[in-house]
């Protein structure tokens, strides 16, 4: 009688986790959306946006938009339990598996799990069993506890196996192309399609760390830690390929609500691809454990519409590559010596797009390469 109990419990279980839990069809992961072309030759766009925010404190630094960080959007919130909003396809699905399959096959099996230790711990205490049971074992329960996690271990694998490809799906052609680079303590970026403009990202600090001159956060760069000095621009509902890697130890690239978090290691480039699918400013931070100053080379992501990006790119000194064309570039392998690399790639984006190139990457690699330097005393207290 006993025996018949626990396999009843065992068995609705199941059915209370199978319906529920693993018959949705959820939004599929992947398939980016198609390639924008048409923003891409619009060289009346580049005109029309720059005096959107001629006052802007951000245009001033780096050019961007300047969208306005959001509470609750692409940073995290105070008290707020969960996820962050994504805003990409990989994203939406992976959220949706943490909060339909995930947490609810942890929550009922913890709860029955808990419930069945209760009623054994009361039931067969020793003062109410003075003979003890020799019941050694029962084939059918048996049976049922071996088969049953089996099969909701498969049941969880089979959309966690199709979201891991489709993170790694490489990116279609008509892609653009973001090479972010680990340095300790800041990241920059490259666009090898667009001229191989570079910039530099560093953490803005507060109002009472900065010498005279220097330039605070305000509430309009974003959350305290997060905020940085150069955003990276992307645009909207166009395939980007990310290629991380690093300039000295390994970091990590990472931006909750795209559900991107790459390893960036020295001598090595790894990729993957996503759609950023509504405009807005994403915050992420370095998420490999990589010195002293690891948790201040935040990451800012400002995704603004295609004409918007292109028009960046063309006040960043940038060109738009040509409509259709595939951004298969080969780029240069940085070795144990990166500078080595980043010489060559120098020499290449000169050849490719001229002298004013070079003017506006190199200001920044140094002075802002200086400021994130911990030699800075203003930062011990951090
Ligand atoms: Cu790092």
């Amino acid at each position: 009688m006993k025996r018949t109990a626990i396999a009843a419990g065992v068995a609705l279980a199941a059915m209370g986790l199978g319906p529920g839990a693993f018959a949705a069809p959820a939004p599929i992961p992947q398939q980016a959306a198609a390639p924008a072309g048409t923003s891409n030759t619009a060289p009346t766009t580049a005109a029309a946006t720059p005096p959107a925010a001629p006052t802007s404190p951000l245009l001033a630094v780096d050019g961007a938009p300047g969208a306005v960080a959001r509470p609750g959007i692409g940073q995290p919130s105070n008290g707020v339990f969960g996820l962050q909003p994504q805003v990409t396809r990989n994203g939406e699905f992976a959220h949706w598996m943490h909060n339909s399959i995930l947490f609810p096959v942890i929550t009922v099996i913890s709860l029955f799990v808990l419930a069945l230790l209760i009623w054994v711990v009361i039931r067969f205490r020793a003062q109410a069993n003075p003979i003890p049971s020799k019941t050694s074992h029962n084939t059918t329960i048996e049976i049922i506890w071996t088969l049953l996690p089996v099969a909701i271990l498969v049941l969880i694998a089979l959309p966690s196996i199709g979201l891991l490809q489709a993170q790694f799906r490489p990116a279609p052609a008509g892609a653009v192309t973001l090479k972010a680079i680990g340095n300790q303590w800041y990241w920059s970026y490259q666009y090898p399609d667009h001229g191989g403009i570079e910039i530099t990202a560093n953490m803005l600090k507060e109002k009472n760390q900065v010498g005279a001159g220097e330039r605070a956060r305000t509430d309009r760069d974003g959350p305290r830690l997060l905020a940085t000095d150069n955003r990276v621009v992307l645009p909207v509902g166009v395939p980007i390929r990310l290629i991380t890697t690093a300039n000295d130890v390994i970091h990590s690239w990472a931006v909750p609500a795209f559900w991107i978090k790459l390893d960036a290691v020295p001598g090595r480039l790894n990729e993957t691809s996503f759609t950023i699918e509504k405009p807005g400013l994403y915050f992420g931070q370095c998420s490999e454990l990589c010195g002293a100053r690891h948790a201040y080379m935040p990451i800012a992501v400002e995704a603004v519409t295609p004409a918007q990006f292109a028009a960046w790119i063309r006040a960043k000194g940038g060109t738009m590559p040509t409509p259709g064309a595939a951004s298969d570039k080969v780029i240069p392998q940085p070795g144990a010596d990166g500078s080595a690399a980043k010489a060559e790639e120098g020499a290449a984006t000169a050849n490719a797009t001229g002298p004013v190139e070079n003017a506006t990457t190199a200001a920044p690699a140094t002075t802002q390469g200086a400021s994130g330097n911990p030699s800075a005393a203003g930062n011990a207290g951090q």
